[in-house]
């Protein structure tokens, strides 16, 4: 699986400080703790208190590319903040993400396609979260013909149905995986899938179980991709036996050690 690390986000008390001061160091360790522990890619969001995402985001990616060239995921629903970190960025981009909304598609999609980025589209819109699958499936279907039409590479879209508290929207989560394993039969090529993954346990204890449990099972699903905290070893080690069970790694007895050293 694709693993995108989520910690370089303004929401952490830590980040979010190191933003406000400029604080180079902090962020250039987290971003080397995640690529350490296996991920392909570092989330960068700024949170919500950034006073400036315009700049701060710029800041972000110029300071994690001095030490890490791997693939940044600028994460923002305000397009503005989006293409200043689009521009930042010198390797590849994840642009993370549109709604399915005309008036964000309408801006995002040319600009995944000026900056050969990827594509995050979030099955939502203005008329809110979808309560069930085939809503989301019903969205991701808008998203794929839209990007179809505007000749972007499907196989560049990642489908995000998101996922939610399961302590206050239970009944979601079955709607969830069995959207992932849809959305890989709404178009050939087909798109790929990414989850947040930490949204399932937000407000819960044990969190930890909770992520890998969901984890496991969305790989089961057909999960492509999901932005997760990759210093959870647990986490990652779920997520390298899955892709083992998947048959997607070769068996090997030491199979953990062999993953971690590729
Ligand atoms: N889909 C896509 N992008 C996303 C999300 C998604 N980006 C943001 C988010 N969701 C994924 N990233 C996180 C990062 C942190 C947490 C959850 C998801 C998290 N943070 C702690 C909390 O809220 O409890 C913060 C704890 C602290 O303050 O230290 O859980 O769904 N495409």
């Amino acid at each position: 699986m694709f693993i995108v690390g989520e910690l370089i986000n303004g929401m952490y008390g830590n980040i979010g400080k190191a933003i406000a001061g400029r604080d180079k160091k902090v962020i250039q360790e987290c971003a080397l703790s995640q690529v350490k522990s296996g991920a392909d890619a570092l989330d960068v969001n700024c949170g919500p208190a950034s006073r400036d995402p315009v700049s701060d985001i710029k800041w972000l990616i110029e300071s994690i590319q001095e030490v890490t060239d791997k693939t940044i995921c600028v994460d923002s629903s305000k397009p503005k903040v989006i293409e200043s970190g689009l521009k930042a960025v010198k390797g590849t981009a994840i642009l993370n993400s549109t709604t399915a909304d005309l008036d964000k598609m309408d801006i995002l999609v040319p600009l995944a396609k000026q900056y050969k980025a990827k594509l995050i589209g979030l099955t939502i819109s203005a008329k809110g979260i979808p309560q069930n699958k085939d809503q989301r499936l019903e969205l991701a279907a808008e998203i794929v013909s839209y990007c179809a039409e505007k000749e972007f590479p499907i196989e560049d879209l990642y489908l995000d149905p998101i996922a939610m508290p399961v302590n206050v929207a239970q009944s979601q989560q079955k709607e969830v995986l069995e959207a992932i394993h849809e959305f890989k039969i709404i178009s050939d090529p087909s798109p790929k899938t990414i989850l947040g993954l930490s949204n399932v346990s937000q407000g819960s204890t044990e969190r930890s179980l909770i992520n890998r449990t969901f984890l496991t099972m969305a790989l089961g699903f057909g999960l492509d991709a999901a932005i997760l905290d990759p210093l959870d070893s647990l986490l990652m080690n779920a997520a390298i036996a899955s892709d083992l069970i998947l048959n997607k790694n070769i068996y090997c007895d030491k199979f953990l050690e062999a993953y971690r050293n590729k």
